[in-house]
């Protein structure tokens, strides 16, 4: 009888409604090593949570995360909270001897992280941070062209994240604009996604000369009291002080000779949720753009001169030529944003009935932490900080 992991998911709005439906749709569709019972939801407000766990369909409801971590008959939990309140709950998860799966980024400082590595490390859990991108299928089967050679030598990692929900002043100060919840604004919320797929697509970031800037410095504060998921809300007369970053952006060195050019930012009007990443080689280049996220590009330097140009693959092809989608449908029949956290917790599973450590782990997490405090210092020093 296969055994049956039992899930505890803390946190229930944006990130906990796109893992629940990896939990609810993983099992279905591809082969899964153990049985995922969808066991506890928790968050602050009852009503919200009880409404949410119908929907969502988890079967029991907790107001206190403690109770989910102290839950014998729980074996992972998925964290999905603002992000200053990660690392408490990892730790305690970890402790008790649960699997984590834990939102980007992985905490608030690189301290943090690294108390939450030797946590699950200690307790020999499998543990993981959320880089769901990295398991979009077009950005997998990069990594696999990348690793046989196709592009040869790279030279360029171009990466940008850009969203526009913040561009009206009237948009309310929210946990996500504050740093002591937060932790950043764009840099730790979207740069943290391209950085991941920088360390995943082309190596380790060895030096870093960043910028950050904030266009609206003061906004309406929340006129209500719960930490919803950061994305909307209305505002009150009473006006805030925005204290993290409504931009990012970022070059740097890789260690392995490549160079990098990252832009993240929530004030590209017209861009909702638009990753763009173009990697140049000494073969050949890759280019990929989310808004066409079953697609990319190649342009193979050595084809015929006279048949040169970006070719256009088109990632669905089952049978194992590309990865992910002969779990989903026949070819062309194109996957979504959701399948990403669909593949991610499928993988998580497998993980954690072999015992083996799944990428991104805490570690990686706790990397991508690293790169992003050289930013940071880097932005207040304007001076190149090696990571
Ligand atoms: C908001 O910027 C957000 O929800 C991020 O927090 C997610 O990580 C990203 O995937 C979508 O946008």
């Amino acid at each position: 009888m296969a055994k049956t992991l039992k899930v505890g998911m803390i946190g229930y709005r944006f990130m906990g409604k796109a893992h629940s439906n990896g939990w609810r749709q993983a099992p279905h569709f591809f082969p899964l090593k153990a049985n995922v019972e969808m066991h506890t939801i928790c968050g602050r407000n009852k009503e919200a949570l009880e409404q949410s766990a119908g929907e969502l369909g988890w079967s029991h409801i907790s107001t206190q995360w403690k109770e989910v971590i102290n839950n014998p008959e729980i074996d992972v939990v998925d964290i999905n909270t603002p992000n200053d309140s990660h690392a408490e709950i990892a730790i305690a998860a970890a402790k008790a001897g649960k699997h984590v799966l834990c939102e980007k980024p992985l905490a608030m400082t690189v301290e943090q992280c690294q108390e939450m590595v030797d946590a699950a490390k200690a307790a020999g859990v499998v543990h993981m941070i959320c880089h769901n991108y990295r398991r979009i299928p077009a950005i997998a089967h990069a990594k696999k062209m990348i690793l046989e050679g196709t592009i040869g030598d790279i030279y360029h990692y171009r990466a940008r994240y850009a969203q526009d929900w913040i561009v009206d002043p009237d948009f309310p100060l929210v946990w996500r604009l504050q740093k002591g919840i937060s932790g950043s604004g764009a840099h730790g919320d979207i740069n943290a996604h391209i950085i991941d797929l920088g360390r995943y697509l082309v190596g380790e970031f060895e030096e870093v000369c960043g910028m950050m800037n904030t266009f609206i410095k003061q906004r309406p504060l929340e006129d209500t009291s719960g930490k919803g998921d950061g994305l909307g809300g209305a505002g009150g007369k009473v006006m805030g002080d925005v204290t993290v970053d409504d931009a990012a952006l970022f070059i740097g060195k890789f260690t392995n000779g490549a160079v990098a050019n990252l832009e993240a930012t929530r004030f590209a009007l017209g861009r909702k949720n638009n990753i763009v990443i173009e990697i140049n080689g000494s073969k050949g280049s890759l280019f990929f753009d989310f808004e066409d996220m079953n697609r990319l590009k190649w342009f193979d330097n050595t084809a015929a001169s006279d048949r040169q140009g970006f070719t256009d693959i088109l990632v669905t092809q089952p049978g194992g030529d590309h990865p992910f989608v002969g779990q989903w449908w026949p070819p062309g029949h194109i996957l979504g944003y959701e399948h990403t956290f669909v593949h991610t917790l499928a993988d998580f599973v497998n993980a954690v009935i072999d015992g083996t450590p799944v990428q991104p782990t805490f570690e990686d997490g706790m990397r991508n932490q690293r790169v992003m405090e050289a930013v940071e210092e880097s932005a207040v020093s304007r001076q190149w900080v090696k990571v």
